[in-house]
């Protein structure tokens, strides 16, 4: 099962990538992705490592952004791949039939390239502008997501898609209204309270019905 929020990490002058991460966890995060840039595969191995033990302790899932090698060394959930990085099919090979894959969309037609070689669930986004990801793809806005979802639910595409890119507690209901299974969220957790902020996103997450 696909949980509905992910928790991407991300390092600023209080947190490192596994201070944010456990904190996270101790509020009740169950998806976790490291996402380390810039940095060796063996800084990200070494990361991946400890990031596991982390998961295994509080009983969540972790994606590794990038690397479908260290996702598989390290024994993790599974893998988020991005436009410069190997394509859902070739990490499948890799990781084999059960083990997670994500894939980055902006577009109808990148949805349907990564359900066609079969993810697990799709990133899409940017949602607004963020300082988080560099050579961000064009923002989409609510409009852009509800185009997008109406066009995926006319041709009939049932991956889980979560929003990403941006997002502010106050933007959470309209994007479920307007049909996304869930989201992922880096700055908005790290920049406040952690275990406040993860709280509050569940309550609205488990919430059965928004409106558009
Ligand atoms: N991919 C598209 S936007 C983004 C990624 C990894 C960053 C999301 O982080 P934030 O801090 O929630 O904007
Ligand atoms: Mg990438």
């Amino acid at each position: 099962m696909i949980e509905k929020l992910q928790f991407i990490t991300q390092q600023n002058e209080k947190f490192t990538h596994l201070t944010a991460m456990e904190a996270a966890l101790k509020a009740g995060v169950k998806w976790v992705q490291l996402r380390v840039k810039d940095q060796s595969a063996d800084v990200v191995t070494d990361h991946a490592f400890k990031a596991m033990q982390l998961c295994d302790e509080y009983g969540a899932k972790l994606i590794i952004n990038d690397y479908p090698l260290i996702a598989k060394e390290t024994g993790a959930a599974g893998v988020h791949l991005g436009k410069d990085d190997v394509t859902v099919d070739q990490a499948r090979k890799i990781l084999g039939p059960d083990k997670i894959i994500g894939g980055t969309a902006n577009t109808v037609q990148d949805i349907i390239g990564h359900e066609r070689n079969g993810a697990d669930y799709i990133g899409l986004g940017p949602f607004r502008f963020t300082t988080t990801k560099k050579k961000l793809s064009p923002v989409l806005g609510l409009e852009g997501y509800r185009q997008i979802l109406k066009e995926c639910t006319k041709r009939g595409i049932r991956v889980p898609i979560i929003a990403i890119g941006g997002i502010e507690i106050i933007d959470i209901p309209s994007l479920l209204g307007a049909g996304v299974y869930g989201i992922a969220a880096s700055s908005l957790i790290i920049r406040n309270d952690i275990s406040n902020t993860i709280k509050t996103i569940n309550e609205i997450l488990k919430v059965e019905k928004h409106y558009a």
